[in-house]
């Protein structure tokens, strides 16, 4: 199986330090947020064994933490060329968002 969650930066140094600690593998790619274009990281964490993806996963809920963003919107085409000022709007990013997939094969080469 393999989990992928993005998780947000100021949470990775103490989810890879739980993982490790329990056993787990993990690998830790830079990722950038489509919708705040800001940087969050993704793991990839492979397991062996469908049953440890619920301790993975409790894990990863223990660890991340929902924050509140506050962000300005960057004025696009016609608002460019006006007086356009934005207004910060505050998002809610999630502690973390985890997708879990079946793999058909890992090779170590
Ligand atoms: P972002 O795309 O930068 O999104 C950050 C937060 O902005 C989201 O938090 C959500 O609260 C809000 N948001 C996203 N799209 C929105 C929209 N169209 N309108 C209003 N608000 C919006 P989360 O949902 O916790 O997502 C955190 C990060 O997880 C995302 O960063 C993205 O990198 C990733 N992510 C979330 N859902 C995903 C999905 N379905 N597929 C791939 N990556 C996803």
């Amino acid at each position: 199986m393999l989990i992928i969650a993005v998780v947000q930066d100021q949470d990775v140094n103490r989810l890879l330090a739980k993982l490790m600690e329990k056993g787990y593998s993990a690998t830790k790619l830079a990722s950038t947020g489509g919708f705040l274009r800001q940087g969050n990281t993704t793991l990839l964490i492979g397991v062996e064994q469908e049953s440890a993806v619920p301790e993975v996963v409790a894990v990863i809920k223990e660890v991340c933490r929902t924050r509140k963003r506050v962000v300005s919107p960057v004025a696009t085409g016609e608002q460019a060329l006006s007086t356009y000022i934005p207004t910060p709007v505050e998002v809610e990013v999630g502690g973390a968002t985890v997708f879990t997939i079946k793999v058909e094969s890992l090779e170590k080469i």
